[in-house]
């Protein structure tokens, strides 16, 4: 009886592996470093339901969330091999390899997240994302990441001068290693998966991210401070692998595109309710939180990152129409 029942179920499993792969000619593979349920990762399952509608089942998307094929860094490198199809990072991480996503990354650079839409929207965000394609990528949409400030586990960050000689986890640019500089702490470049057993051991004293990230990662239960210095809003870019671009036909290659900017406002009401969800979570748990600081100190010792990394004209053109977008 026991082996009928194994034998049934083995056959109901290939029957649904075979409709599953006879419906869907073509599965994009996408990486997303966050846990199912987060905002990123669910805007990219949306836009797979979108394009699996759009092309009658010929096209679709399966999100390997939660790092499954890698840190951000590494899986930046398989897509531009074409081993992941489509990934879903912080533009941070490309700021060595795209030298346009820089300005988008440097501290202070939007006055506010509505600012960050109004550039990312328009012009600009279309140029930063055609960028991408000499290097191997296909920019399709920008996300959100919200505002991201420093945690610790040692004290709250009241002024600068507490972060003298702290030592703080970056993301893999060099932007953010001079951000660190600047103020004075140490920065510590690491792969965000190994940021919270970091501060657990005490190797760094905290870093620094957003709402959802904070809580999702669990760095909240290890770092006990948190300063509402809003220091980077940097956006989320969704990307494709130019090898798997090119194997699509023009139309398939529309509908990619058009499925990925149908995306966004999906991400950003999700962003909205997670960022008030994961709020009230780390407030919930206890974590003391900054919330007044003078900013201004912060942005005037930006001015350091600003002359080394905005240097070539297009970049320098790139900040003042940013600026000068309202
Ligand atoms: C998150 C972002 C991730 C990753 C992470 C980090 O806010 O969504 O893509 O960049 O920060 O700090 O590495």
């Amino acid at each position: 009886m026991k082996i009928v029942k194994t034998l049934a179920s083995a056959l109901l499993a290939s029957v649904a592996l075979a409709t599953t792969s006879m419906a869907c000619e073509v599965t994009l593979k996408s990486s997303d470093t966050h846990p199912d349920g987060y905002p990123t990762v669910e805007a990219v399952k949306h836009m797979g339901k979108l394009l699996e509608e759009r092309t009658d089942g010929r096209l679709c998307v399966e999100v390997f969330h939660s790092a499954q094929l890698g840190q951000e860094k590494d899986t930046i490198e398989q897509t531009k091999f074409g081993v992941i199809d489509l990934n879903r990072v912080s533009t941070g991480p490309f700021n060595n390899l795209v030298e346009e996503t820089k300005v988008i990354s440097l501290p202070y650079v939007f006055k506010s997240v509505d600012h960050m839409h109004t550039v990312m929207d328009g012009p600009i965000g279309d140029e930063i994302l055609e960028a991408f394609v000499p290097h191997g990528y296909v920019g399709l949409a920008f996300f959100d990441g919200g505002s991201r400030s420093f945690y610790n586990k040692v004290k709250p960050i009241k002024s600068i001068d507490d972060l003298a000689g702290m030592k703080v986890r970056v993301m893999q640019s060099d932007i953010f290693v001079d951000m660190m500089t600047a103020l004075g702490a140490n920065a510590t470049p690491m792969p965000y998966g190994e940021v919270y057993s970091a501060i657990q051991t005490g190797v760094i004293d905290g870093a620094e991210n957003n709402w959802p990230s904070f809580e999702s990662s669990g760095h909240y239960e290890v770092a006990g401070y948190y300063t509402l210095d809003q220091h980077l809003i940097v956006p989320e870019v969704l990307v494709m692998s130019k090898i798997s671009w090119d194997k699509l036909s023009a139309d398939d290659q529309a509908a990619v595109r058009q499925a990925a900017r149908d995306s966004v406002p999906v991400m950003r009401d999700l962003w909205v309710a997670r960022e008030k969800a994961s709020e009230e979570k780390v407030r919930a748990a206890g974590v003391e939180i900054v919330e007044e600081i003078d900013k201004a100190p912060f942005m005037a010792a930006m001015d350091s990152v600003y002359e080394k990394h905005v240097t070539s004209d297009k970049l320098k053109d790139l900040v003042s129409r940013i600026r000068a977008t309202d």
